[in-house]
C-alpha cells in the first residue's frame, strides 16, 4: 500500500467506516470464528487451558487467541476470543465443553428453573471477558477494529433449556409453544443481560458489536417475529441509548426472505447474511444504512482453488453497489487450510 498524506486517513479502520455507512473500494475483511481449531497456534495454547470455558475466562489465553488471526492474515477486525455460552454460566447455569460434543448445560427445567436464575449476569464472573477487551484493543492498531459479541437470546435460550446443541431446537421451541409467558421471561431476562453485556464490551474498547442468531432460521412467522426479531430489537434499542454510536451487526442466520423483517430494527449498522442468503434481495429489502456482511460458503474456502477464487469474485460483485464487509457466511470450518485463508485475503485485497 502507498504511504497516504493524511495520517487521518491512515488511522481510521476500514471495518467502522463501512459500518459508519462508507463503502470501501476494498472492502474491510474478517472471518466468523477465524480464531480457532484450524490454527496450529490456536490448539497449541488450547491444550494449556483446563477446560474451554476457563480458556474464555483466562484473559491471558483468550487475548492471545484473538490476536492471533491478526498476526497471521491481518484482517481488517479480530473478534474477542469467548463464546456465546458465557451468558447461561453468568446468569448461573453451569457451562461445560465436553471434548468433541459441543457445551453441555444443566437443561431449566420449566418456570421453576428459569426462576431459579440470577435476576442479572453475575459481572464479576464476566469480569475477565471486560480485561481480554480492553488488552486486545491496547494490542491492535488502529487500523483493526475490535468485535464484541453476544449471542441473540433465542439462540443462547435453545442451548439452555435442551442443555446441549440440537438439531432443531425442538426443546427449546416445545417449551416456548407450550409455556410462551415462562420463555418470555428467560427472553427478556436475555436480552436485559445481553445488552448490558454489549456495552460492558464497548466501555472495555470494543468498536463494535456482533449479535449472533445461529438458529434464527427455525422458527415460523409469529414466533420468528417475537423470539427472534424483537428481542435483537431490543437489545439494539438499549445499547444505542445507553451508547449512542455504538455499531451493531445483527446475524440471524438461515432466515430466506424474513431477514427483511430486520428492515425497521433500529440501531442497527449490519446485517450479516449467511451462506444461503440472496444479497441482491437483501440489498433490496434492507435500507441503505445497512452496511451488509457475508457471505462466502465455508465450504467453497475449504475446497480452494479455481473454485474459491470464483466464489469470492461472485460475493464482491453481488455486494458491488453498498458498504460491504467481506466474511463467510458462518463460521470457518476447523480443517480449512491455512494456504486457503491466505488465498482469500489476497484476492480480497487484489494483492
Ligand atoms: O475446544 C474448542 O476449541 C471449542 C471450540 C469453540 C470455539 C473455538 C467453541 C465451542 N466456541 C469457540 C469460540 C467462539 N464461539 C467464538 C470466538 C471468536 C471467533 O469467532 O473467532 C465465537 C464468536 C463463538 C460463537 C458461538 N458459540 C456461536 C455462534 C456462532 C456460530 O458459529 O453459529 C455458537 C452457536 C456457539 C456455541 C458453541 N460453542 C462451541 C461450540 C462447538 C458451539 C456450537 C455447538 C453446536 O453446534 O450446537
Amino acid at each position: 500500500m502507498t504511504a497516504s498524506l493524511d495520517a487521518d486517513l491512515d488511522r481510521a479502520a476500514p471495518l467502522l467506516a463501512v459500518l459508519d455507512g462508507v463503502r470501501q473500494s476494498v472492502p474491510p475483511l474478517w472471518l466468523m470464528r477465524q480464531a480457532g481449531r484450524y490454527l496450529p497456534e490456536y490448539r497449541e495454547i488450547r491444550a494449556k487451558a483446563a477446560n474451554f470455558i476457563e480458556f474464555c475466562f483466562t484473559p491471558k489465553l483468550a487475548l492471545e487467541a484473538t490476536l492471533q488471526p491478526i498476526r497471521r492474515f491481518g484482517f481488517d477486525a479480530a473478534i474477542l476470543f469467548s463464546d456465546i455460552l458465557v451468558m447461561p454460566e453468568a446468569l448461573g447455569q453451569k457451562v461445560s465443553f465436553a471434548e468433541g460434543e459441543g457445551p453441555q448445560l444443566p437443561p431449566l427445567e420449566g418456570a421453576a428453573g428459569i426462576a431459579a436464575l440470577r435476576d442479572e449476569p453475575d459481572w464479576a464472573r464476566l469480569a475477565p471477558v471486560f480485561e481480554t477487551v480492553s488488552r486486545a484493543r491496547a494490542a491492535l492498531s488502529e487500523r483493526t477494529a475490535l468485535i464484541g459479541f453476544c449471542g441473540a437470546p433465542w439462540t443462547v435460550a435453545s442451548y439452555m433449556i435442551a442443555g446441549h446443541g440440537t438439531p432443531e431446537q425442538a426443546p427449546a421451541r416445545l417449551f416456548a409453544l407450550r409455556e410462551p409467558e415462562a420463555f418470555q421471561r428467560l427472553i427478556d431476562l436475555l436480552v436485559e443481560g445481553s445488552a448490558a453485556y454489549l456495552v460492558k464490551q464497548i466501555d472495555a474498547g470494543a468498536d463494535a458489536a456482533q449479535i449472533f442468531d445461529s438458529w434464527a432460521g427455525v422458527l415460523p412467522g409469529e414466533e420468528f417475529r417475537r423470539w427472534c426479531v424483537e428481542p435483537v430489537r431490543g437489545i439494539a434499542a438499549r445499547v444505542r441509548k445507553a451508547r449512542p454510536g455504538a455499531r451493531i451487526i445483527a446475524f440471524p442466520r438461515m432466515v430466506g426472505s424474513r431477514i427483511a423483517d430486520f428492515a425497521d430494527v433500529a440501531g442497527l449498522s449490519a446485517i450479516g447474511l449467511d451462506t444461503a442468503a440472496d444479497p441482491v434481495f437483501a440489498a433490496k429489502v434492507l435500507p441503505q444504512r445497512l452496511a451488509l456482511q457475508g457471505h462466502l460458503d465455508p465450504l467453497a474456502l475449504m475446497a480452494g482453488g479455481a473454485r474459491l477464487d470464483q466464489a469470492i469474485d461472485e460475493v464482491l460483485r453481488a455486494f458491488s453497489g453498498r458498504p460491504h464487509i467481506f466474511n463467510l457466511g458462518h463460521g470457518i470450518l476447523p480443517t480449512t487450510p491455512i494456504a486457503h485463508v491466505e488465498q482469500l485475503v489476497k484476492r480480497v485485497r487484489g494483492s
